[in-house]
């Protein structure tokens, strides 16, 4: 998932951790763009206040329902289902050993052992120095025994499923088809559907499926009732979702085109991406990293209908690190030069991103919604003048946490008549809208993510594939 570069902002403070909720759920921490002057502290909020049930709209939304899902019935119902032909064997079945498609099989049935496949290791090329031993500990505190082989798991689940649209998507599917198709995927490979209460902040989609053409640089996702965006032959599509075990999420994104007018702004983008990662190590500074993705971007340029554009690389979006149930753990790393200091540290899990374009190399907010997500610094309690509100805080907090998700996600639980309480809980500070980023309209941009995490002594890129 794309970061937006901070510009005034100081690092998160990560020791605000509430405490835990099921399953390790952080369900507070750091603070996200833009919610400062949204809300003026934390001295008038308690309880108190907390039973006021006065409807400020004097609606009521019908109760959430979390058993009855209708509207993914029928979306269900719609679809062909190609059912694999069965294999006639006797005696009694093996296990599969061989995804389907579309992906349906439980990725830990074709790992019965428990042991995912390990990512790629790359070795430092730096030697370690000294290093801030403390954080060091507390991260190595965090990360439980199965904190790896989960992680390896949600990458085996992201490789799979890119697999499949990489072999089935072609322009004439849409958008909401391909979303739908990717987090169908996710949730049957990791078993977990995610319409109980709280059985989304087990496993699941790490934020809303990003399917950005174009010029659409990253958060646009479909949302329920808009017009169907078909694919074209000429569109560059980027495709970004995530795949999270216990909160901690494989960010991994890439770029799809059919017209090989687009192969070298896919290749700068790539390559960049790579550089970034080949950079990136224990007391690794961000503008040293910055620097290498740079110089990799621009060395590349791509000709559309006889003219010869640069690849840019866009300012405003950064990699970034990934903290439990956040998608943005405080540390960014632009695309372009900077003078930031700050170093990367053992045990941390980053993103490893970047964007091109052939436009202004900016991006500007369009019109619309991507998603939504739980102001980190939010409480977990507050008094609201609207009741739809106040249940629908509830429904985020149990269904997602900090996890950033959209409409479709929400609908899905059976949630409706959502937006007045939705924009009380954003007037208040505690919900935080993402608006889709886009760069100038008729140029072309083009992204590659992989997630990486830095051990003591290499650094291993999970979501590393043979396709990128
Ligand atoms: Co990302």
């Amino acid at each position: 998932m794309g970061s937006k570069t901070p510009e005034n902002e100081g690092h998160r403070n990560h020791d605000q951790d509430e405490p835990s909720k099921s399953d390790g759920a952080r369900l507070a921490g750091g603070e996200p763009r833009g919610s400062h002057t949204s809300r003026d502290g934390d001295g008038s909020l308690g309880d108190k206040g907390g039973d006021d049930e006065s409807d400020g709209d004097g609606r009521q939304t019908s109760p959430v329902s979390l058993e009855t899902p209708t509207s993914t019935a029928d979306a269900d119902a719609k679809k062909k289902k190609k059912k694999p032909k069965k294999k006639k064997k006797k005696g009694p079945a093996s296990p599969p050993t061989k995804q389907s498609s579309p992906p349906r099989i439980l990725v830990s049935d074709l790992f019965p052992s428990g042991n995912y496949p390990e990512g790629e290791v790359q070795l430092y090329t730096k030697p370690r120095t000294a290093a801030a031993e403390l954080r060091i500990e507390a991260l190595r505190q965090k990360h439980d025994a199965e904190f790896l082989q989960n992680y390896r798991k949600a990458a085996e689940v992201h490789r799979e499923t890119r697999r499949w649209v990489q072999e089935t998507v072609k322009p004439g599917h849409t958008l909401r088809d391909i979303a739908e198709g990717i987090e169908d995927s996710v949730r049957a490979l990791l078993g977990h559907q995610g319409l109980e209460t709280g059985d989304g902040l087990k496993a699941g989609m790490g934020f809303p499926t990003g399917l950005c053409l174009n010029h659409e640089v990253a958060h646009y996702t479909p949302n329920p009732g808009q017009k169907d965006v078909v694919l074209k032959h000429e569109d560059v599509m980027k495709v970004d979702f995530g795949v999270h075990i216990n909160g901690w999420i494989v960010d991994s994104a890439f770029t799809m085109s059919f017209d090989p007018t687009y192969d070298n702004l896919l290749a700068a983008v790539k390559d960049a991406t790579n550089a970034g990662i080949k950079a990136a190590g224990i007391d690794v500074r961000i503008c040293d990293v910055s620097a290498e993705i740079q110089e990799a971007m621009e060395s590349y340029e791509v000709e559309i209908g006889g003219k010869t554009y640069p690849v840019k690389p866009v300012r405003d979006l950064s990699a970034h690190n990934i903290d439990q149930y956040h998608i943005h753990g405080g540390k960014s790393i632009p695309f372009v030069k900077n003078k930031d200091q700050t170093k990367m540290e053992e045990g941390e899990v980053f993103a490893i991103e970047t964007f091109g374009s052939t436009g202004r190399g900016r991006i500007y907010e369009d019109n619309g919604i991507y998603g939504y997500g739980l102001n980190h610094n939010a409480p977990l309690s507050m008094p609201l003048p609207v009741v739809s509100a106040k249940r629908l805080h509830k429904t985020i907090r149990d269904n997602f946490g900090t996890i950033v998700f959209c409409r479709r996600y929400l609908e899905r639980l059976g949630v409706e008549r959502y937006l007045a309480g939705m924009n009380c809980l954003i007037s208040n500070g505690i919900v935080e809208p993402y608006a889709p980023l886009a760069d100038i309209k008729g140029s072309y941009s083009a992204q590659f993510e992989h997630t990486l995490i830095l051990h003591e002594t290499q650094k291993e890129i999970l979501s590393r594939g043979d396709d990128y």
